[in-house]
């Protein structure tokens, strides 16, 4: 199915002719059919020929009403332009031409209406005129047809011409992106909330849930309705109404859209890139009060000229919103300023995420990249960005995917990949230089540093064949730990302090070890801590296990620090390390032995 939406002057005769043509109102609001003037938004359709079921979108020409007419031509496939033979080219067909020219609305129909009403040369007049103002638009080839609707003369050849624009058109393009901009929502008792819009991208089923932007609300469709009509499912191309159903709904405005949570995601700031229409009366900067439109929606936004002091002709701009709008690469809008009250200028989405600082070498590339495919969009976004996430290269690029370093849901440019890699090998480098005896960098400290999700410094690690990644750690293949001839000489000289002192050992602060190296060594287990002031060897660990035998149960602190011939300094952390570690237990002030040397525990039978 098709849209064609309306454009022209106010009163040159569109609603007449969508009446004419489907035999059905648009005008549907009490005061519009009183004053005979199109406010807002209108829908027909009919069947243009076998087969050919078109839906129309008639929107408002007077200029008052042109957030209107921006609301319902966001979607379009065909447009009808009318134009009255007997006044000619007004304001609003030259604004509805630059509309359409901008939203690159490339299939359609001239209509010259009112043809009863003039002759045959101020027709002609009319016909040239049009011919000379669309020249080098998108409507230069449109086929234009005199009619009108009150003598009947001509509908049957404006039926025909649409008939072919919509043919040659084809049918509405489906990405499996279903995407739906409210234009119309209400409520109905007891089905709740019902909302219009012309499907774009993809379809929806009854049934299926779908989210509400930009709060990202979760919704379910309820009911599906296209010309009144209940359906299971609607397609690209086709004006429908939706039954949603839902938490937390509040009200549905103009502007918002339906589609999938993985498919957009909103945004604050876009580039875009901004073409002038031809009657500026001076050049576009930064100063106006300036109206976006995309969609069904509008919104009052800053724009910032990127490059240049004002555009006249084409240009790029930043634009801030006020409000989070979901947008994607490629997404066409229009800029009306409110200080002229005219629409300025519009183009298409080049960034929907920019950087900070825009690069102006980025700008040739993104226009280039609106030509090209999803994928490549895709790769063009991460290209600029140099890292992102899937969803989010999908979602701005319009359901693009990547290949290249892909780390959990991390995608990487081959540019950054190799940045990180001088980045992560300068940080290993700098932390082995500052920690000499740690086994590594750790790597919850070079996520930090790099700046990158685990899952990525993971993939960096495994791709650098110089690192070696224990798990905990990255460290150069070749870093031996540090541990040279001062450490060797501390840790001898500690050794022996520690041999001649018997079990009697000093103060383990008092063994003359540096922080790193006693750490190191209690890390390899050179050392036995015991608390935080006494250590021991392995090896006196196990004489001081093998005393443990000659202990009777019930034995007290003092029966062990005599017969370790300790003192009570190391007896009493020695006794609960022992406990700790399920030689002894303690109950009160005695203990008993659990565990002996040889294996067995006191109340094992002795082995014959
Ligand atoms: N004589 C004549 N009047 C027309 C014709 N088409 C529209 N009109 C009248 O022109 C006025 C404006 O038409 P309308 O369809 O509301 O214009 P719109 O503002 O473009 O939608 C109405 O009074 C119509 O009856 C036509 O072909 N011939
Ligand atoms: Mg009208």
């Amino acid at each position: 199915m098709s849209i064609i939406g309306t454009a022209g002057h106010v009163d040159h005769g569109k609603s007449t002719l969508v009446a004419a043509l489907t035999g059905r109102d648009p005008d549907r609001w009490a005061e519009e059919k009183r004053r005979g003037l199109t406010i807002d938004l209108g829908f027909a359709w009919t069947e243009l020929a076998p087969d050919l079921v078109v839906g129309f979108v008639d929107v408002p020409g007077h200029e008052r009403f042109i957030k209107n007419m921006l609301a319902g031509v966001g979607a379009l496939d065909v447009a009808m332009f009318v134009v009255a033979a007997d006044e000619g080219w007004m304001p609003q067909s030259e604004e509805h031409l630059a509309v359409l020219d901008l939203l690159e609305v490339r299939h359609g129909v001239i209509a010259l209406s009112r043809v009863d009403l003039v002759d045959e040369e101020t027709q002609l007049l009319a016909e040239l005129e049009i011919a000379e103002r669309v020249a080098g638009t998108v409507m230069e080839d449109w086929p234009v047809v005199p009619v009108s609707p009150i003598t009947g003369s001509g509908l049957r050849d404006l039926t025909a011409a649409i008939a072919a624009a919509v043919r040659s058109a084809g049918p509405s393009a489906d990405s499996g992106r279903p995407r739906l901009w409210v234009d119309r929502s209400f409520t109905i008792a007891g089905a709740g909330a019902v909302v219009t819009g012309t499907m774009t991208g993809g379809t929806l089923t009854r049934g299926q849930e779908i989210t509400l932007f930009p709060g990202v609300t979760p919704l379910r469709v309820r009911n599906l309705q296209v010309h009144e009509h209940d359906v299971e499912t609607i397609g690209p191309g086709t004006r429908a109404a939706v039954n949603v159903t839902g938490g937390g709904l509040g009200t549905i405005v103009r502007g918002s859209m339906l589609g999938n949570a993985t498919q957009f995601r909103t945004t604050l700031r876009v580039l875009a890139e901004l073409r002038t229409v031809r009657t500026l009366e001076a050049p576009l900067t930064g100063r106006g009060a300036y109206h976006l439109h995309v969609g069904s929606g509008s919104w009052p936004v800053e724009v910032r000229v990127v490059g240049s002091a004002a555009i006249d002709g084409t240009g790029v701009v930043l634009i801030d919103l006020p409000a989070a709008v979901p947008l994607v690469m490629g997404d066409r809008y229009i800029l009306r300023e409110a200080g002229r009250r005219a629409v300025v200028g519009g183009g298409q989405i080049l960034d929907p995420h920019p950087a900070r600082k825009v690069d102006p070498a980025a700008i040739p590339r993104l226009r280039r990249g609106l030509e090209a495919s999803p994928d490549e969009r895709a790769e063009l976004l991460l290209e600029l960005r140099g890292q992102g996430t899937l969803v989010d290269l999908a979602t701005d690029s319009g359901g693009g995917a990547v290949t290249g370093l892909v780390a959990g849901d991390t995608a990487i440019a081959d540019w950054k990949v190799a940045e990180l890699q001088v980045d992560l090998h300068e940080s290993v480098a700098r932390y082995q230089e500052e920690n000499p005896l740690r086994p590594g960098a750790p790597k919850a400290e070079l996520t930090g540093s790099i700046g990158v999700p685990g899952a990525v410094l993971d993939a960096l690690a495994a791709d650098a064949d110089d690192l070696l990644d224990d798990g905990a750690t990255i460290r150069t293949v070749d870093f031996s730990g540090g541990w040279g001839p001062a450490q060797e000489a501390e840790w001898s000289a500690a050794r022996q302090t520690l041999i001649d002192a018997g079990l009697a050992v000093p103060r383990a602060s008092q063994l003359g070890l540096g922080a790193e190296t006693f750490h190191s060594l209690l890390r390899e287990g050179k050392l036995v801590r015991i608390d935080d002031d006494l250590v021991y060897l392995p090896e006196q660990i196990d004489v001081i296990t093998g005393h443990l035998s000659g202990l009777q149960d019930g034995f007290t602190v003092a029966d062990f620090r005599d017969a370790l011939a300790i003192s009570r300094r190391q007896a009493v952390p020695l006794l609960e390390w022992l406990d700790g570690n399920g030689w002894t237990t303690r109950s009160g002030d005695v203990r008993r032995v659990r565990k002996r040397r040889n294996g067995q525990t006191p109340g094992d039978a002795p082995t014959p």
